[in-house]
């Protein structure tokens, strides 16, 4: 089977009207979209999808964050797609991501609790199929 990542535009990334951008990245950069939905995320779900965070002081903040608003997620696929997608995305902190990443060109720092940077992208196979199986359940 062909390597797949989970792609979200967060709720800062749908509010700006970023969904065609990143989806217009991923799609030139020669990935295929396979899935996609709409998602009001609830606290349940999100608390499963960053377990690795439960207990840092931007949990809190970050659930609350990804709760305000739709989420879309995108299933994404091919050959070393998991990698690849975590560089198109750059960096956490969008103020030093590199310019030509979708955070280097399109985020910034709103001097919030938690970093609003658009989009997440899973950060290996397995985290790929666990975090897949949450989101398109
Ligand atoms: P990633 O999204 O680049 O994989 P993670 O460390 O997995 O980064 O963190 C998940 C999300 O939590 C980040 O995308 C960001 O929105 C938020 N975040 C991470 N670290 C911090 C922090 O130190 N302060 C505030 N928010 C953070
Ligand atoms: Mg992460």
């Amino acid at each position: 089977m062909t390597e797949q990542t989970l792609v979200l535009v967060k709720p800062d990334g749908v509010r700006r009207n970023l969904i065609g951008e990143v989806i217009a990245r991923i799609e030139r950069k020669g990935y295929v979209v396979t899935d996609l939905r709409y998602v009001s995320a609830t606290r349940e779900l999100l608390t499963e999808h960053y377990e690795e965070h439960v207990g840092k002081p931007f949990f809190e903040p970050l659930v609350e964050f990804m709760m305000s608003g739709p989420t879309v997620a995108v299933r994404v696929e091919g050959n070393g797609v998991v990698e690849g997608f975590r560089s198109l995305a750059g960096a956490t902190n969008p103020t030093t991501a590199a310019p030509g990443t979708i955070r280097g060109d399109l985020g910034r720092d709103w001097g919030k609790a938690v970093i609003e940077n658009i989009v997440h992208g899973s950060d290996s196979t397995l985290s790929a199929d666990r975090e897949l199986g949450i989101w398109f359940k």
